[in-house]
């Protein structure tokens, strides 16, 4: 079935003059060595052009004739060849790769080499994304690499095969038939991984269960990581704090305590024995009610000092993530990781990366970049995006999610002047780091199609694009996956791009325009609930994120009010301080402002508001117009199967709109404007909905 095949279909290039260039430069496939990258890169290949050129390409054992596809590492290579390309090699890392068009014995040829394996399996597939996507590969000449080392999938699987806030479906990880029963899906899993360049897999919940740790359970992880190993990607696992005593059975997990430590150590050796290039822990720590240093009266360093210490003989790292908000002294939510984690820059080991989300709140449609980005200079800090939905409508709603994570990677924080982008924190050139890293909370099930949403999957293969280069444009990502996973019609191209290019700013406005955020129902997070305010703690309500009453609405997070500003390099705060430098975006982020102030473009905040949320309906609405005439070009499972999900987007974007403009009607005390369509139902209608079956909610 197409959608399983993601945006490797490797469909028959139509372009009959393409095809003919392609036929001729490719006469067979020469591989210079017999690793098991090597292995999976010459089947990757083969099936790639089989598919692409219709034909069966020779796998040759020499280079005997003209326009072989010649792959393998630096050091098989032969002097001659090695001598012409010093300046690319000094350009790469040793997961980079080069592409070029060579001559020996004056016969052309191309050429795919890196310093490793993987890099050269990376340079495979990116030259067949040359294929796939319509490019001339007459004289190619490519040298890419990585900016980021860590390019990871945090999945927040859990053993029993829920996956929490997963809409495609259950765990890929069948722990019953592992270790002895390899899916076909875990090598599918990799080969997709690989093919945008992600190298790392977190495979169990932050809400980690320490069974994982277990001698039953790592026999099965280690499964796992062989089948991943040729394809370039390391097994991490997450780290409950408190296993020493869970499995361990001891009284305490103090990290002081000699014998913890010693529990740690000796755990990670085991788990090194049987995997020596383990990758490492992921830890949640006292947040959210996991156990961590806090419990035993040490902080974040303390902890996560004692796991890297475990891990660094073998060269691990541990991600420490910093999300972290306590019940008490609630003033401002969005202050509390900052407040508890920039004190410590500097006293982390240097195997230790804290892991921050993209914002200060919880992966909403919209947040102003994290404070904490630039604010830990002697820190390596890496970047967590949430790639499921898990606030942005499920795998039921497209949205083409790396506009969002562009937005917060070309933010600016000005910590060392103009220019020092989030992108520069990460990729550790602005402060020097050796260790960068970017995780994406994965959206991958056991759904056939993997991601629930078909366009779910161009969420997946766009983290791992802005992994590997945080500095790619989303739009030619968009690009290159829509011509991968469905065709290279312009006709279709174009269009599609467009819808894809405007579905998020479309979620954002039938969501939470202009700043709002976190107004959603309460537990699974799907669907508008801007009214509840019964739960325990302050900070869980919408209405403690929206504050409307009858003199305005928004979140007052200037120097007049909770000072969150504050925590931003001041050229930052000063724009986010002031109403009118303000982006508009982030404007109820930042400020309570009254339902009679004026927006750029005239319009009182009440009928702005309202028109917003009107806009992104109407968006919806030419998302589906666009769909529909696009049957001729896709297939008839994957056509329908998106048109049925825009018809749910539809209904529920007025959902959003009519439940959220008829609650802040109650305080804002006005009329709608006129192109704002009537509200079919009351307020009262909106707040009886429920949702008993909703998943990822456990
Ligand atoms: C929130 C989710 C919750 C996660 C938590 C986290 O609602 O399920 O456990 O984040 O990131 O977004 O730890």
């Amino acid at each position: 079935q197409e959608d399983y095949k993601l945006w490797l279909q490797y469909a028959k290039v139509q372009d009959s003059k393409l095809a003919t260039e392609y036929k001729s430069k490719i006469n067979g496939i020469v591989a210079l060595e017999n690793s098991e990258t090597i292995q999976v890169a010459s089947k990757e290949l083969q099936l790639g052009l089989s598919g692409l050129l219709d034909t069966k390409i020779e796998v040759q054992q020499n280079i005997d004739s003209e326009n072989a596809l010649i792959f393998g590492s630096k050091s098989s290579l032969d002097e001659d060849i090695l001598k012409n390309l010093k300046k690319e090699f000094d350009q790469i890392n040793d997961e980079g790769y080069i592409i070029k068009t060579i001559q020996v014995k004056s016969k052309n040829h191309i050429l795919i080499t890196g310093k490793t394996d993987v890099g050269v399996f990376y340079g495979v597939f990116h030259f067949l994304r040359l294929l796939q996507t319509k490019t001339s590969i007459e004289n190619v000449n490519i040298a890419d690499a990585p900016k980021i080392n860590v390019r990871i999938l945090n999945h927040w699987d859990n053993l029993n095969r829920t996956v929490e806030r997963g809409y495609a479906g259950f765990s890929l990880w069948n722990w019953q038939k592992l270790p002895d029963f390899i899916d076909q899906r875990y090598i599918d899993y990799a080969r997709a991984n690989a093919s945008i360049g992600i190298n790392g897999t977190v495979l169990n919940n932050v809400n980690a269960n320490a069974l994982i740790l277990t001698p039953q359970y790592l026999e099965k992880v280690e499964a796992l990581a062989n089948t991943f190993r040729p394809y370039g990607i390391k097994v991490y696992l997450t780290a409950r704090f408190s296993a020493p005593i869970e499995i361990g059975g001891l009284k305490t997990a103090d990290p002081y305590d000699a014998e913890v430590k010693n529990w740690w150590k000796e755990k990670t050796k085991e788990i090194y024995k049987r995997i020596p290039d383990f990758g490492g822990f992921l830890v949640k720590a006292n947040s959210e009610g996991q156990p961590g240093p806090q419990n035993y009266g040490r902080n974040h360093v303390d902890g996560a000092n004692m796991l890297a210490d475990a891990v660094a003989p073998f060269g691990g790292i541990v991600m420490w993530r910093a999300f972290v908000y306590s019940e008490h002294d609630v003033d401002d939510r969005a202050k509390q990781a900052y407040s508890e984690f920039v004190p410590y820059d500097g006293q982390f080991r240097n195997n230790v990366i804290v892991q921050v989300k993209n914002g200060a709140i919880d992966f909403q449609p919209r947040e102003p970049f994290h404070p904490m980005f630039g604010a830990m200079p002697k820190t390596p800090l890496m970047m967590e995006f949430q790639i499921t939905q898990e606030y942005l409508g499920f795998s039921t709603h497209l949205v083409y999610l790396p506009k969002l994570f562009q937005e917060v990677l070309k933010s600016d924080t000005y910590r060392k002047g103009k220019g020092s982008t989030v992108a520069k924190v990460i990729d550790g050139s602005l402060d020097n780091h050796k260790i960068t890293g970017i995780a994406g909370v994965a959206n991958i099930g056991n759904d056939i199609n993997w991601t629930g949403h078909p366009f779910a999957q161009a969420n997946w293969y766009g983290f791992g694009r802005l992994a590997w280069n945080p500095n790619l444009d989303s739009e030619a990502i968009a690009d290159e996956w829509l011509r991968m996973t469905f065709s290279n019609d312009e006709n279709f191209v174009n269009p599609v791009k467009e819808m894809l290019l405007k579905s998020r700013e479309a979620v954002v406005n039938y969501m939470t325009p202009l700043g709002l955020h976190h107004i959603m129902d309460t537990g699974h997070h799907y669907g508008p609930g801007p009214w509840v305010s019964n739960l325990s703690r302050p900070e869980w309500n919408p209405v403690y994120y929206h504050k409307a009453d009858k003199n305005g609405i928004g979140f007052d997070r200037s120097k007049t009010g909770s000072k969150a500003t504050t925590q931003y390099a001041p050229e930052a705060a000063k724009i986010f301080d002031d109403v009118k430098t303000c982006p508009e975006k982030d404007l109820l982020w930042f400020h309570h402002l009254s339902w009679d102030y004026k927006l750029k473009n005239g319009q009182t905040l009440w009928n702005g508001m309202a028109l917003k949320y009107q806009e992104g309906v109407d968006e919806v609405a030419a998302m589906q117009s666009t769909w529909n005439k696009m049957g001729n070009y896709v297939d008839e499972h994957r056509f329908k199967e998106v048109q049925m999900l825009l018809n749910i987007q539809h209904k529920e974007a007025k959902w959003w709109r009519d439940a959220c403009l008829l609650y802040f009607q109650q305080f804002s005390g006005k009329e709608l404007p006129k192109r704002v369509e009537k509200p079919t139902q009351t307020l009262e209608y909106f707040e009886s909905l429920k949702f008993p079956f909703a998943p990822g909610n456990n």
